[in-house]
C-alpha cells in the first residue's frame, strides 16, 4: 500500500505541471471584437507553443459557412494563418480546433465585424 501511495504521489507531481504546459491562444489579427472598415485579407493567431490545427471554421451572423484551410496545412506551427475571401459587411465568428504538443485538445475563437463602405 505504501508503494502504491508513493507511486500515486509521484504521478500527481509529474502531472500537475502539465496543466500549464499546453499552448494557449495569444494575440490575434484581427483582434477579438474588432470592427473593420474593410474585409481582412487573413486571420492570424499566435500560440505560445506549436499547435497542430485540426479544423478551422468561419461563419457569418447570417449563417453562411466559409470553407477555409490553414496556410501551413495541418503541420504543427506556433502561428495559424488563414487566407480569407472578400467578405461582405457583417459579423463573423472564427473558430479553430487543434492539438497542443502535449496532446491536449485545444480550441479557440474570435469574432469581428466588417463595416463595409
Ligand atoms: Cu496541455
Amino acid at each position: 500500500m505504501r508503494t502504491l501511495a508513493a507511486l500515486l504521489i509521484a504521478v500527481a507531481m509529474a502531472w500537475s505541471p502539465m496543466a500549464f504546459a499546453h499552448s494557449e491562444q495569444r494575440a490575434t489579427v484581427p483582434a477579438d471584437g474588432a470592427e473593420l472598415e474593410t474585409s481582412p485579407p487573413a486571420i492570424e493567431i499566435g500560440f505560445d507553443d506549436r499547435m497542430r490545427i485540426i479544423s478551422v471554421a468561419l461563419t457569418s451572423a447570417a449563417g453562411e459557412a466559409y470553407d477555409l484551410e490553414p496556410r501551413s496545412g495541418r503541420s504543427a506551427s506556433d502561428t495559424l494563418r488563414v487566407d480569407l475571401p472578400e467578405l461582405p459587411a457583417g459579423d463573423y465568428r472564427f473558430e479553430w480546433r487543434g492539438l497542443a504538443t502535449d496532446g491536449h485538445a485545444m480550441s479557440g475563437e474570435l469574432g469581428f465585424s466588417v463595416m463595409g463602405n
